[in-house]
């Protein structure tokens, strides 16, 4: 017989990766009670540091990530890996042809790495990405990284999720001020300019930090060089990921109303959605339809 969602959270304390996959996949599909839930709602004993890492397609998220992972986890730290991304790399399958060479993760029990590929119908992130670093945080994870694709509306609400934000962009990301626009700085925690082996990183750091100080927020918000590749600059920024996990001010950040709306939606959402289905499903005829909105 197959665990239920309940049996598995109810054996936590073991913290089996095994278990933990299937609690994700139950998530994924949503199956399970209400009731079996509520240990999910429960305020962790120790909440893992949430960072989101957001930005284009291709600015070097998921190579940032794998530099990250390894850096975290030579202080010691265990590390959860979300990828909201279905061309993530952070498959099994996947990473083997990839030039990211992060297979030493994967058999690191401290890692674990799960990809989710589709996002929410309301083009929000899943319900089940909520859930899933709530399943996160319960097994005690010092860190969880997410990696969202985009800088679009959408991938705004990463804030959300995350309690500390990488906005990563690469010199050919063009007019800072254009970012600026975005949305970004609203977002942003930390501002890192990869692939600064190429042309242009420079000018384009500068740029960003001129536009920083006029808007009054470069004492926030950081900018940082990277080259993720060449694994240069990392180390600035697993440290700023240690002194924010040290602050301990994410755990009451996480109380933020907006964050427990914009969880609230996506769950909602998903409830009455899987509702209006079963409705649908049913309708057969056009009286059926012509009565569907009574
Ligand atoms: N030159 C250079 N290439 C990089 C760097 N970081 C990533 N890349 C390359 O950029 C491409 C996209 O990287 P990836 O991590 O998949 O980007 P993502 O789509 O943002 O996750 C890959 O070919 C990487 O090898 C960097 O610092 N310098
Ligand atoms: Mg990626």
């Amino acid at each position: 017989m197959s665990d239920t969602l309940a049996a598995l959270l109810k054996r936590r304390k073991n913290k089996s990766f095994q278990d933990l996959a299937k609690v994700l996949t139950l998530l994924e599909r949503k199956s399970g009670k209400a009731a079996d839930y509520r240990v999910l709602f429960e305020p962790p004993r120790a909440p893992s540091l949430r960072i989101g890492v957001t930005g284009p397609p291709g600015a070097g998220k998921s190579t940032l990530i794998a530099q990250l992972v390894k850096d975290l986890r030579s202080q010691g730290l265990t590390v959860a890996v979300l990828a909201v991304d279905p061309s993530s790399p952070f498959t099994q399958g996947a990473i083997l042809g990839d030039r990211i060479r992060f297979s030493d993760s994967f058999n690191d029990p401290g890692v674990f790495i799960r990809s989710i590929g589709s996002r929410g119908s309301s083009g929000g992130l899943t319900a089940a990405a909520y859930l899933m670093l709530r399943a996160f945080d319960l097994w005690n994870f010092d860190v969880v990284l997410i990696e969202t694709v985009g800088v679009g509306q959408t991938e705004l609400e990463v804030m959300y999720v995350a309690d500390f934000v990488i906005v990563t962009l690469v010199p050919e990301s063009g007019d800072a001020i254009q970012a600026m626009k975005a949305g970004l700085l609203e977002i942003a925690d930390v501002f890192v300019v990869n692939k600064a082996d190429r042309p242009g990183a420079d000018a384009f750091a500068r740029e960003l930090k001129d536009s920083l100080e006029l808007g009054g927020d470069a004492e926030n918000v950081k900018v940082l060089l990277t080259s993720a590749t060449k694994n240069d600059g990392i180390s600035a920024l697993t440290k700023l990921i240690s002194s924010e996990k040290d602050k301990k001010k994410f755990i009451l950040n996480r109380k933020d109303k907006r964050r427990l709306q914009a969880e609230a939606r996506a769950l909602l959402l998903l409830n009455e959605s899987q509702k209006l289905e079963k409705k649908i499903q049913k309708i057969r005829t056009p009286k059926d339809l012509a009565s569907c909105l009574k």
